[in-house]
């Protein structure tokens, strides 16, 4: 007779003879009795081994397992009232499928946290742990309903090219490759091919995907490689446009998150509280005057930095304000595609800042040829460099604009999860190359 398998999600009181396939969680030999904890994908299950009532062979095998070894149980289901399924397996017999080598690199049950490095070096194991899944769980659903959010709102899910022979947005954060002896770079954000999808019709655009940096900042918010969302959209008349699309879509996810995130969130002991709208709109100019107030000498122009969004972060906090804007930041701190706001130092551009960290920016683009190519040499880079993106705009393209959301970061603070890192499984920095 072939296996009837269960999982711990769904064992039955009157399944009979079933076959748990999991880890060897916890053993306990308490004599007369012995209980071994497999654990799955959905839970734990509770064997229980009555040393006089089972065969001896099953007895003295699985209850010298080493933890963590793959195993298949097959055995009775009977009702328990000392377990939290209610539930319990009287083995009949067992197969060790994988057995795990002794000592663990690290804990999956122990209380003990192990240091940060130690964890990612032994990635696999701490994904072990209920709670460190839940967060990738919660990161497949907020992908989920980002892709659900785009198609409501008529978005064209695209790809953009990750490797290219000049760099996307220029300055100093490009990883060069070698691409058959000829220098290449790999993608920092989709922002040139984005926009010129604006030229051809398909007006408005989304991606999710990787974005590639060569921060040198060992931060808890940098890392080389993080998955960015953009979006891009054409015949706007303002950049409220773009502002108020990001704002349905964050709603849409904040919700979706709450409501269908539950068994995960419960792990993590979280609870997502959705952010209020409209989300308030401060300017630069005011956030500059907030924290100087506070103590932080930031000149003109300056960007706020970690420690000043910090700062606006704890004054939001006190307004019970969560998320909000950012905008009219001085144009000549924001890249040659911003639109200018003529006659002033400012930009048409806005930063998206969550619990006092930025998780995203974009603004209204520079769609005039002229002006564009102007903005280029004002800021000491050569039109040539940039010959294929800037055709897109010779030969009509509408106003258009965008942005780009760190979808690392946005899910960490919502988690309140300390470090960008924890919400990436094999992530990238400076000193960290693998697993
Ligand atoms: P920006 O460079 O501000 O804008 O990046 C957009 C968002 O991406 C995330 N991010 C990072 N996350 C983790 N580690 C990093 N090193 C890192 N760098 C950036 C942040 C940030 O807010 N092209 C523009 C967007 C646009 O205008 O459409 C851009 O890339 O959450």
């Amino acid at each position: 007779m072939s296996a009837v398998y269960r999982d711990s999600g769904s064992i039955a009181a009157d399944d009979g003879e079933v076959t748990i396939r999991g880890w060897v969680q916890e053993i306990r030999n308490l004599g007369g009795i012995s209980f071994v904890i497999i654990r799955d994908r959905f839970g734990t299950v509770q064997v229980t081994l009555p040393k006089k009532k089972i065969d001896p062979a099953v007895f003295e095998g699985l209850t010298s397992v080493s933890r963590e070894s793959v195993v298949y149980v097959t055995g009775n289901v009977k009702e328990s009232n000392q377990t939290d399924l209610g539930l319990e397996l009287i083995p009949s017999s067992f197969k060790v499928i994988s057995p795990a080598a002794v000592p663990l690199p690290i804990g999956v049950i122990d209380k003990v946290n192990a240091e940060m490095d130690t964890r990612l070096n032994n990635r696999f194991m701490d994904l072990r742990k209920p709670e460190i899944r839940a967060v990738f769980e919660l990161k497949s659903i907020l992908f989920d309903l980002i892709e659900e959010a785009m198609r409501e709102l008529d978005f064209t899910w695209v790809n953009t090219p990750k490797i290219s022979g000049s760099g996307a947005e220029g300055g100093s954060t490009l990883f060069e490759v070698d691409y058959f002896g000829k220098p290449a770079y790999l993608a920092q954000s989709p922002q040139l091919h984005k926009q010129m999808l604006m030229s051809t019709g398909l007006d408005r655009v989304f991606e999710l995907g990787p974005a590639f940096r060569a921060e040198h900042s060992n931060t808890n918010r940098h890392v080389t490689e993080f998955q960015s969302f953009d979006g891009e959209m054409a015949w706007i008349d303002s950049q409220d446009d773009i502002m108020a699309t990001l704002e349905k879509i964050m709603d849409y996810i904040f919700r979706g998150m709450a409501r269908r995130g539950g068994y995960f969130l419960g792990l993590l002991d979280k609870k997502i509280r959705i952010p209020k709208r409209p989300y308030p709109v401060l300017t630069y100019s005011e956030c500059l005057r907030m924290v100087r107030e506070r103590g932080l000498d930031l000149k003109d122009g300056e960007d706020l930095g970690t420690e000043g969004e910090k700062i606006i972060g704890d004054i939001m906090a006190e307004k019970d304000r969560e998320l909000y804007w950012i905008t009219e930041y001085p144009e000549d701190a924001k890249p040659f595609y911003i639109m200018e706001k003529e006659g002033t130092p400012f930009s048409f551009s806005f930063d998206l800042d969550y619990k006092g960290q930025e998780i995203s920016s974009g603004g209204q683009r520079e769609h005039r040829y002229d002006v564009l190519t102007e903005r280029m040499r004002k800021k000491d880079l050569d039109p040539e460099d940039f010959e294929h993106y800037l055709d897109a705009f010779k030969y009509g393209m509408p106003p258009h604009g965008g942005w780009g959301i760190g979808v690392d970061r946005l899910l960490t603070k919502m988690l309140d999860l300390p470090n960008v890192r924890e919400g990436i499984l094999f992530p990238r920095d400076v000193s960290r190359l693998s697993p």
